[in-house]
């Protein structure tokens, strides 16, 4: 039987520290601020934009929701992006993905101010990932990354296989594994083979986006498993990247879901937006 990572239990011990972090911040004069833009009425987005609101509450920060119609144009969201931009009260700002069809995440991504983008999406940014000198870390991954660490594990030497290449999980999961000396491989829907690939590894991580994609079969036994993975199968019925019931078996280690690495994601955007008030006070 594995060792549940328990996200949430994590992710509630880190923003406990985030907050005396804020009161301490408060002192010397810093009011740190999130600005939260959701466009449109995806029911999964709003879930998180409330998730992240709450989080702000927790540990006494600002945030500001903008929350637009699905008809808004490109111009209208960037105009509002460069007024964030311009407002000292805004530390940090996200735009909630996915947008609307008619509308360049791209484009949107791009007018952050690369020293308020908590997400960590701005090609500065992404570039600063590469070198490993960066400022913010994006989310998930970070999330990922403190969860292994609070869970005593070392990657150093570790093989570890990342299933999934998107620009916000996997690809930059890749890089952090690698910062810590992991030896890391990126697979994806073209790779051949999968199972032979996933099974040799020590730690690994399922970012795919299919329900339970992973099966006990994919697994080396006594793996790390993470599982990136938010899937709504029934209106109340959540399930993860990994088929639970059969890893769980053979790993030492995994995520649950939900309460695994969605709380810890959650966290690191708190802790990026304590980190852009930081880079942008102006004392
Ligand atoms: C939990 C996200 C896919 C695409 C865009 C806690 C969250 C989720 C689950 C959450 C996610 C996923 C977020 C749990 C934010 C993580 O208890 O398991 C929190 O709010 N997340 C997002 O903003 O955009 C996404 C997943």
């Amino acid at each position: 039987m594995a060792m549940i990572l328990n996200g949430k239990e994590v992710s509630a011990r880190i923003k406990d520290e985030l907050r005396d972090e804020v009161k301490a911040m408060k002192a010397r004069g810093i009011e740190p601020g999130l600005a939260v833009i959701l466009v449109g009425d995806d029911p999964a987005s709003a879930v998180y934009v409330r998730n992240k609101k709450l989080a702000c509450e927790y540990i006494r920060i600002n945030s500001f929701e903008y929350i637009l119609p699905k008809e808004t144009s490109e111009a209208e969201l960037i105009e509002l992006i460069q007024k964030l931009n311009n407002d000292s009260s805004v530390s940090g700002i996200l735009c909630q993905l996915p947008l609307p069809e008619h509308i360049s995440e791209e484009a949107v991504i791009n007018a952050i101010d690369p020293k308020k983008d908590v997400d960590a999406f701005h090609p500065v940014n992404v570039g600063k990932i590469m070198t490993g000198n960066y400022d913010f870390v994006p989310c998930t991954p970070a999330g990922v990354m403190e969860l292994i660490k609070e869970s005593g594990i070392d990657v150093a030497g570790k093989e570890c296989v990342v299933v999934g290449r998107s620009n916000i999980v996997g690809k930059p999961m890749a890089m952090l594994l690698l910062h810590q000396h992991g030896t890391v491989t990126i697979c994806h829907s073209r790779t051949k083979e999968l199972a032979e690939k996933t099974r040799c590894a020590d730690i690994l991580i399922a970012a795919v986006g299919i329900p339970e994609f992973i099966k006990g079969d994919m697994i080396k036994p006594g793996a790390v498993v993470i599982d990136v993975g938010i899937n709504r199968i029934a209106p109340k019925k959540l399930v993860g990247d990994v088929e639970f019931d059969t890893a769980e078996k053979l790993a030492a280690a995994i995520t649950p879901v939900p309460g695994g690495v969605g709380p810890m994601t959650i966290a690191m955007l708190m802790k990026n937006t304590l980190k852009a008030a930081e880079l942008n006070k102006t004392c």
